[in-house]
Protein backbone atom coordinates (compact mmCIF):
# COMPACT_ATOMS: atom_id res chain seq x y z
CA UNK A 1 0.00 0.00 0.00
CA UNK A 2 1.30 3.62 -0.98
CA UNK A 3 1.27 5.73 1.76
CA UNK A 4 1.52 9.68 0.09
CA UNK A 5 2.07 13.10 1.90
CA UNK A 6 -0.78 15.27 2.20
CA UNK A 7 -1.51 18.76 3.08
CA UNK A 8 -4.36 20.49 5.26
CA UNK A 9 -4.97 23.97 6.15
CA UNK A 10 -7.14 24.39 9.44
CA UNK A 11 -8.21 28.13 9.35
CA UNK A 12 -7.77 28.40 13.55
CA UNK A 13 -10.66 30.83 13.84
CA UNK A 14 -13.42 28.93 12.43
CA UNK A 15 -11.42 25.55 13.12
CA UNK A 16 -12.71 24.40 9.93
CA UNK A 17 -10.44 22.53 7.20
CA UNK A 18 -10.47 23.47 3.66
CA UNK A 19 -11.48 20.34 1.27
CA UNK A 20 -12.28 18.24 3.90
CA UNK A 21 -13.11 14.81 2.55
CA UNK A 22 -16.22 14.62 5.42
CA UNK A 23 -18.06 17.23 6.91
CA UNK A 24 -20.30 16.13 10.08
CA UNK A 25 -23.26 18.56 11.35
CA UNK A 26 -24.82 17.44 14.66
CA UNK A 27 -28.07 19.61 15.64
CA UNK A 28 -30.19 18.93 19.13
CA UNK A 29 -32.48 16.75 16.59
CA UNK A 30 -29.62 13.81 16.18
CA UNK A 31 -28.79 13.19 19.51
CA UNK A 32 -32.05 14.11 21.61
CA UNK A 33 -31.56 10.77 23.89
CA UNK A 34 -27.94 12.22 24.96
CA UNK A 35 -29.13 15.04 27.37
CA UNK A 36 -30.63 14.34 31.06
CA UNK A 37 -33.27 17.15 31.05
CA UNK A 38 -35.75 16.04 28.38
CA UNK A 39 -38.36 18.65 28.92
CA UNK A 40 -35.54 21.16 28.01
CA UNK A 41 -34.97 19.14 24.89
CA UNK A 42 -38.73 19.19 23.87
CA UNK A 43 -38.58 22.41 24.43
CA UNK A 44 -35.48 23.01 22.50
CA UNK A 45 -36.46 21.17 19.70
CA UNK A 46 -38.40 23.51 17.45
CA UNK A 47 -35.21 25.92 17.02
CA UNK A 48 -33.31 22.61 16.45
CA UNK A 49 -29.29 24.39 17.60
CA UNK A 50 -26.50 22.92 15.52
CA UNK A 51 -24.39 21.53 19.09
CA UNK A 52 -21.27 21.05 16.80
CA UNK A 53 -19.30 20.55 12.96
CA UNK A 54 -16.42 17.92 12.51
CA UNK A 55 -14.33 17.83 9.77
CA UNK A 56 -12.15 14.98 8.36
CA UNK A 57 -9.28 14.96 6.44
CA UNK A 58 -8.34 11.58 4.52
CA UNK A 59 -5.59 11.46 2.15
CA UNK A 60 -7.09 11.94 -1.09
CA UNK A 61 -4.77 9.64 -3.11
CA UNK A 62 -3.84 6.77 -0.73
CA UNK A 63 -5.67 5.23 2.05
CA UNK A 64 -3.28 6.84 5.04
CA UNK A 65 -2.91 5.34 8.61
CA UNK A 66 -4.08 8.03 10.18
CA UNK A 67 -7.68 10.32 10.05
CA UNK A 68 -6.93 13.90 10.60
CA UNK A 69 -10.02 16.03 11.54
CA UNK A 70 -11.14 19.63 13.63
CA UNK A 71 -14.24 19.44 15.88
CA UNK A 72 -16.26 22.85 16.62
CA UNK A 73 -18.65 22.74 19.86
CA UNK A 74 -20.75 25.66 20.06
CA UNK A 75 -21.41 27.21 23.09
CA UNK A 76 -24.75 26.87 24.99
CA UNK A 77 -26.78 24.72 26.87
CA UNK A 78 -29.74 22.18 27.13
CA UNK A 79 -31.29 23.06 30.03
CA UNK A 80 -27.95 23.42 32.08
CA UNK A 81 -26.41 20.81 30.42
CA UNK A 82 -23.50 22.54 27.97
CA UNK A 83 -23.32 21.82 24.12
CA UNK A 84 -21.56 18.52 23.89
CA UNK A 85 -20.40 15.51 21.49
CA UNK A 86 -22.51 12.13 21.02
CA UNK A 87 -19.46 10.43 22.73
CA UNK A 88 -17.99 7.11 21.53
CA UNK A 89 -16.15 4.08 21.89
CA UNK A 90 -13.47 3.38 19.02
CA UNK A 91 -15.17 -0.25 17.48
CA UNK A 92 -11.07 -1.22 16.93
CA UNK A 93 -10.86 -0.71 21.17
CA UNK A 94 -7.45 -0.53 21.11
CA UNK A 95 -7.18 2.23 18.76
CA UNK A 96 -6.20 5.92 20.72
CA UNK A 97 -6.83 9.62 19.96
CA UNK A 98 -5.14 12.81 20.30
CA UNK A 99 -6.77 16.35 20.22
CA UNK A 100 -5.03 19.44 20.49
CA UNK A 101 -7.03 22.58 21.82
CA UNK A 102 -6.73 25.23 19.12
CA UNK A 103 -9.73 28.08 21.02
CA UNK A 104 -12.53 27.93 23.64
CA UNK A 105 -12.69 26.41 27.25
CA UNK A 106 -14.07 22.14 27.50
CA UNK A 107 -13.88 19.27 29.27
CA UNK A 108 -13.04 16.14 27.68
CA UNK A 109 -14.89 12.69 29.46
CA UNK A 110 -13.17 9.62 29.48
CA UNK A 111 -15.04 6.29 30.07
CA UNK A 112 -13.84 3.08 30.19
CA UNK A 113 -16.02 -0.02 29.95
CA UNK A 114 -15.60 -0.86 33.70
CA UNK A 115 -16.80 2.44 34.49
CA UNK A 116 -13.65 4.11 35.55
CA UNK A 117 -13.70 8.23 34.83
CA UNK A 118 -11.23 10.87 34.23
CA UNK A 119 -12.72 14.67 33.79
CA UNK A 120 -9.73 16.67 32.01
CA UNK A 121 -9.52 20.51 30.80
CA UNK A 122 -9.63 21.55 27.16
CA UNK A 123 -7.96 25.14 26.36
CA UNK A 124 -6.06 26.55 24.17
CA UNK A 125 -2.50 24.74 23.61
CA UNK A 126 -3.66 21.68 25.75
CA UNK A 127 -2.55 17.88 24.33
CA UNK A 128 -4.88 15.59 25.11
CA UNK A 129 -3.69 11.93 25.04
CA UNK A 130 -6.98 9.35 24.68
CA UNK A 131 -5.65 5.96 25.11
CA UNK A 132 -6.99 2.76 23.63
CA UNK A 133 -10.52 1.52 25.47
CA UNK A 134 -11.57 5.27 26.88
CA UNK A 135 -14.90 6.35 25.51
CA UNK A 136 -14.74 10.39 24.57
CA UNK A 137 -16.93 13.14 24.83
CA UNK A 138 -16.06 17.08 24.51
CA UNK A 139 -18.02 20.03 26.36
CA UNK A 140 -18.35 23.59 25.60
CA UNK A 141 -17.98 24.93 28.83
CA UNK A 142 -16.99 28.53 27.68
CA UNK A 143 -19.20 31.57 25.80
CA UNK A 144 -17.39 31.12 22.47
CA UNK A 145 -16.87 27.82 20.47
CA UNK A 146 -14.56 25.30 21.32
CA UNK A 147 -12.34 24.14 18.61
CA UNK A 148 -9.79 21.30 18.60
CA UNK A 149 -7.38 19.08 16.42
CA UNK A 150 -7.88 15.88 16.43
CA UNK A 151 -5.45 12.72 14.96
CA UNK A 152 -6.70 9.05 15.02
CA UNK A 153 -5.93 5.96 13.38
CA UNK A 154 -7.90 5.81 10.17
CA UNK A 155 -9.13 1.89 11.05
CA UNK A 156 -10.69 2.80 14.24
CA UNK A 157 -14.06 3.12 13.68
CA UNK A 158 -17.03 4.77 16.23
CA UNK A 159 -19.09 3.06 18.59
CA UNK A 160 -21.87 5.54 19.64
CA UNK A 161 -24.84 2.43 21.30
CA UNK A 162 -22.57 1.87 24.29
CA UNK A 163 -22.93 5.76 25.55
CA UNK A 164 -26.16 6.41 24.06
CA UNK A 165 -27.66 3.45 26.15
CA UNK A 166 -25.44 3.55 29.27
CA UNK A 167 -24.03 6.93 28.83
CA UNK A 168 -21.19 8.80 30.96
CA UNK A 169 -21.50 8.99 34.80
CA UNK A 170 -20.91 12.47 34.64
CA UNK A 171 -22.31 15.45 33.54
CA UNK A 172 -21.31 18.87 33.11
CA UNK A 173 -23.65 21.64 33.77
CA UNK A 174 -23.53 24.97 33.78
CA UNK A 175 -24.23 26.26 37.92
CA UNK A 176 -24.98 29.66 38.03
CA UNK A 177 -22.26 30.60 35.04
CA UNK A 178 -19.40 28.00 36.38
CA UNK A 179 -18.83 24.57 35.07
CA UNK A 180 -19.74 21.83 37.63
CA UNK A 181 -19.13 18.04 37.46
CA UNK A 182 -22.17 16.49 38.86
CA UNK A 183 -23.59 12.16 38.84
CA UNK A 184 -25.41 11.42 36.09
CA UNK A 185 -28.67 9.99 37.52
CA UNK A 186 -29.36 8.26 34.37
CA UNK A 187 -26.14 6.10 34.04
CA UNK A 188 -26.64 2.63 32.95
CA UNK A 189 -23.75 0.91 33.31
CA UNK A 190 -23.63 -2.89 32.26
CA UNK A 191 -26.69 -2.38 29.74
CA UNK A 192 -24.27 -2.77 27.01
CA UNK A 193 -20.16 -4.06 26.96
C1 LIG B 1 -13.04 10.81 16.09
C2 LIG B 1 -12.82 11.94 17.07
C3 LIG B 1 -13.58 13.24 16.79
C4 LIG B 1 -15.09 13.11 17.06
C5 LIG B 1 -15.80 14.47 17.00
C6 LIG B 1 -17.31 14.36 17.20
O1 LIG B 1 -12.56 9.60 16.57
O2 LIG B 1 -13.00 11.52 18.40
O3 LIG B 1 -13.34 13.66 15.50
O4 LIG B 1 -15.68 12.24 16.12
O5 LIG B 1 -15.27 15.29 17.98
O6 LIG B 1 -17.64 13.58 18.31
P1 LIG B 1 -18.61 12.33 18.14
O7 LIG B 1 -18.60 11.66 19.49
O8 LIG B 1 -19.93 12.83 17.73
O9 LIG B 1 -17.97 11.48 17.08
ZN1 LIG C 1 -12.65 9.16 18.74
Amino acid sequence: MKHLPFDALMELESGVIDEASQVINRRLSDMPSFFHDQDAVQAQLEEDPVLYRTYVKQNPISSSLWNIGSSVIEPGTVGNEYFMTKGHFHLKEEAPEVYFTVSGSGRLLLQKHSGEIEVKKMAPGVINYIPGGWAHRTVNVGEKPLIFFAVWPADAGHNYGAIEEMGFSRLVVNDRGVPKIIDNPRYAPGLVK
